[in-house]
Formats: C-alpha cells, sequence, structure tokens
C-alpha cells in the first residue's frame, strides 16, 4: 500500500514552539522548558524525555458519557480507513515535531483500524507502522512505548489475560506478539501492560486464583517472546485500581509488586506510574513513585492529574507546581528516568474542542514539569531537606541501632538496652517546618 502526505500542514499558522523565558506572554512558547539548558549535569530534555501519547491527543474526539464528539480535526474525516489512519500519522508527526516533545507512544488500536480478521489487523497495522517509520526517521522522534489495546473491543467484555475464556485469551496472545513486534520494529524503548479489563465486577462470578494464575502465565509469555525476537525494551506494568472494571488487579504499586514478586516476574518488569491512577487508589503520586523506587522498578510516568472532586479518570494535563515538584524530587533521588519518559496521559476538556488546544496543554504539561525539575534540583543543592532526613534516622548509625541493621541483635540484647537506658527521648517530626521550607522554593 501506498503511503500517503497530507497536501498540507495541520497546523499551518504555527511554528516550532521555542523557549522564550518567564517573562514572554506568549501563550505558544515554553516559559521553563528549555530543551538545551543543563541541571545537574544533564540537559532538560534528557531529564524529562517528554511523550505525546496517540490516543487521547489524535484519536480522543471529546465524547462523554452523556454527549457526543466535540473536537473539530479538520484532517480527520472519523472513518476507519487505513488511508484515514495514515494521513493522521503525518498530522501526529507534525504536531510532535513542533511541540518538541522527543517521544511518542501508541495502543495498536489507536493507530491503525481493527478488521475483521487478525490477518487482516494486522495487514492494517503494518500499512500504518511503514508511515511511523518513515516520519519516525524524517524527524527523529522515537517511540518511548507501545502497547496493545486489550480492553475495547466486545471479545474482551470479560477482561483478556483474565478471561474466562480461553479462546479470549488466546487471542490476546496473538495481538500482543504483533504488538510487541511493531514496538521492536520501530525500536520502542519499552513496552507497556496496562490492565484494561483485567479484574471484576463481581465476584460472585468470578475464580479470582485462576485469573491471576493466568495473568502470570500471559506475561511469562511475553517475557519469553520478548527473548526470542531479541526485543530489548524495557517491560512495564502500569497500575490502576479502577475503571473499567470495578477492582483491577494491578491496582496499585505494591500490589503490582507483590503479584510480580509471586509469581517470578519481577526481574522482568518496572512500573509505569500514572497520577491520577494513584489518587484513584487512594495515593498521591509521590506514593506511588516511593514505592516503586524502593523496590527499583521505578521505569516511567504517565503524567497527568485527576480532579479530586470528581474521584474518576479524568486524565487532565498537569498543572500544579506543587505535584511536579514532588515527582521530580523523588525521580531524581532514584537516579532518574532510563528507558522512561514525562508521558502525557492527559486530554484537553471536552470544551477545549479546537486543535490548537492540544498545544496549549502540552506546553503547559512541559513548563509545568520543566518547573518541577528547577525546584526539585534547587531544593537538592540547598540540601536542608535531605540533611534533616537522615538526621531523623541518624540513631540508626551506631549502637543498637546499627546492630539491628546489620542483622546482630535480638529481643534479649534489645531489652537489655531499654532496662539500661530507660524511656527513650522522641524528637519533632517538624512536618510544618519542613512545608515551609519547600515553599521557599515553589
Ligand atoms: C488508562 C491508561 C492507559 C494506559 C495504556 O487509564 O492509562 O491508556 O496508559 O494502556
Ligand atoms: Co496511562
Amino acid at each position: 500500500m501506498n503511503s500517503i502526505k497530507t497536501t498540507a500542514a495541520a497546523f499551518p499558522a504555527i511554528k516550532k514552539i521555542s523557549y522564550e523565558g518567564p517573562k514572554s506572554k506568549n501563550p505558544l512558547a515554553f516559559k521553563h522548558y528549555n530543551a538545551k539548558e543543563k541541571v545537574e549535569g544533564k540537559t532538560m530534555e534528557e531529564h524529562l524525555r517528554f511523550s505525546v501519547v496517540y490516543w487521547h491527543t489524535f484519536r480522543g474526539r471529546g465524547a462523554d458519557m452523556f454527549g457526543m464528539p466535540t473536537a473539530c480535526r479538520p484532517w480527520d474525516d472519523f472513518s476507519d480507513s487505513v488511508e484515514n489512519a495514515q494521513r493522521r500519522v503525518r498530522v501526529a508527526f507534525e504536531f510532535i515535531e513542533k511541540l518538541g516533545a522527543p517521544f511518542y507512544a501508541f495502543h495498536d488500536r489507536d493507530v491503525a483500524p481493527e478488521a475483521a480478521t487478525l490477518v487482516e489487523t494486522n495487514k492494517n497495522l503494518d500499512a500504518i507502522v511503514k508511515v511511523l517509520k518513515e516520519e519516525q526517521k524524517r524527524t527523529g522522534i522515537n517511540l518511548l512505548w507501545g502497547t496493545a489495546c486489550l480492553f475495547a473491543h466486545p471479545r474482551y467484555m470479560h477482561g483478556a489475560a483474565t478471561s474466562c475464556n480461553a479462546d479470549v485469551f488466546a487471542y490476546a496472545c496473538a495481538q500482543v506478539k504483533k504488538a510487541m513486534e511493531v514496538t521492536h520494529e520501530l525500536k520502542g524503548e519499552g513496552y507497556v501492560f496496562w490492565g484494561g479489563r483485567e479484574g471484576y465486577s463481581t465476584l460472585w462470578n468470578t475464580d479470582m486464583k485462576r485469573e491471576l494464575d493466568h495473568l502470570a502465565k500471559f506475561l511469562h509469555m511475553a517475557v519469553a517472546y520478548k527473548k526470542k525476537i531479541g526485543f530489548k525494551g524495557e517491560f512495564y506494568i502500569e497500575p490502576k485500581p479502577k475503571e473499567p472494571t470495578k477492582h483491577q488487579y494491578d491496582s496499585d504499586a505494591a500490589a503490582c509488586l507483590n503479584f510480580l514478586r509471586e509469581y517470578g516476574l519481577k526481574d522482568h518488569l518496572k512500573l509505569n506510574l500514572e497520577t491520577n491512577h494513584a489518587t484513584l487508589a487512594g495515593h498521591t503520586m509521590q506514593h506511588e513513585l516511593e514505592v516503586a523506587a524502593a523496590a527499583n522498578a521505578l521505569g516511567s510516568i504517565d503524567a497527568n492529574t485527576g480532579d479530586l472532586l470528581l474521584g474518576w479518570d479524568t486524565d487532565q494535563f498537569p498543572t500544579d507546581i506543587y505535584l511536579t515538584t514532588q515527582c521530580m524530587l523523588t525521580i531524581l533521588k532514584a537516579g532518574g528516568l532510563k528507558t522512561g519518559g514525562v508521558n502525557f496521559d492527559a486530554k484537553v476538556r471536552r470544551e477545549s474542542f479546537e486543535p490548537n488546544d492540544l498545544f496549549y496543554a502540552h506546553i503547559g504539561g512541559m513548563d509545568a514539569f520543566a518547573r518541577g525539575l528547577k525546584i526539585a534540583a534547587a531544593i537538592r543543592k540547598d540540601g536542608r531537606l535531605e540533611k534533616f532526613v537522615k538526621e531523623r534516622y541518624s540513631s540508626w548509625n551506631t549502637g543498637v541501632g546499627k546492630e539491628v541493621e546489620s542483622g546482630k541483635s535480638s529481643l534479649e540484647k534489645l531489652e537489655q538496652h531499654i532496662l539500661k537506658t530507660g524511656e527513650p527521648k522522641n524528637f519533632s517530626g517538624r512536618q510544618e517546618f519542613l512545608e515551609n521550607l519547600i515553599n521557599e522554593f515553589i
């Protein structure tokens, strides 16, 4: 199939977005994201590794449970034709190139239409991968991660890898096999497993243990196939507690890590953490990042934010500097993102229906993270926060603390210690003092 080019630019009035500094009043310029500026010895581009998602940005149409699509996308005829999908690829790369993001991410079904049979569907995907490859080569934009959509098609109504139907499980495996192959072909730096419907709506019809065993079998087969095709990218599992199911098995970072350890998968997958999923689980994003970092499993982030007053997965663009500062403090402490990136799994509001809104949204998110990075680096350079935390645990550096940490203690020894020293003396946690300290930098 011939790959077609768009005849005209989709965003003709927009030039490449450039850095103009904090004083700029230009809404189509960066005020803080300066790609080549160095922070802690690395450029902002290397630290942040921004990525644009195909699903929200190029397939989202602003429909919700109550209303029809609102989005105006003049380049898209909204048909399921391969030609339309190919034209959309050109537009996507025009957008990402003008924005200056180095990466993108997709589900197989975002980029290419599903057909009546697996063979036809894979043929459609190949026709799109050809154009994606051309555009990656033309622009230097790379694939952060690929994934398979195992939740939209009706066949996955009971789940995919956790379906009660073994044939559906097999279909999911066939789909993932192909999605991994194209991710590999496009030199993707990672591959994500988000358990779209891997959970349950009611326990009355669910054999939980069997479903979890199947999920593990599925991931082990993916690990084996990864080896077989020589795909060197990182595998990630993305936690989310609910939506679309009532309970998703990969409910949060801790649950995912427990599952990975229980089934001998810990060495094969890291975590892709998303802010709105963290808050749906009743956690902060910083909590999820800390849990992952402590297990050496911090892989990548889906950068967005929820609306705590609404309580569902609103996937808004992150603009809160406090949030981005917290994210970047933990990410820097953990040694930075390696194969992962800051992937905007976020969508413009239904009311923001014009193409330019896509630019405003991403520019805002990138600037918010650039500020978070600079603030986090300043807090680290100042050193007072780190020093406080270190001192808070200083009793563990010597004496009984040291003995416990090095495994040389016992209940009897510790009883002797207390009989000798009496009631322990405590000291303040200084939460308010530290909150004020953080605000000095924001
Ligand atoms: C859904 C979600 C997904 C994953 C990829 O809430 O976050 O888009 O990021 O499947
Ligand atoms: Co996500």
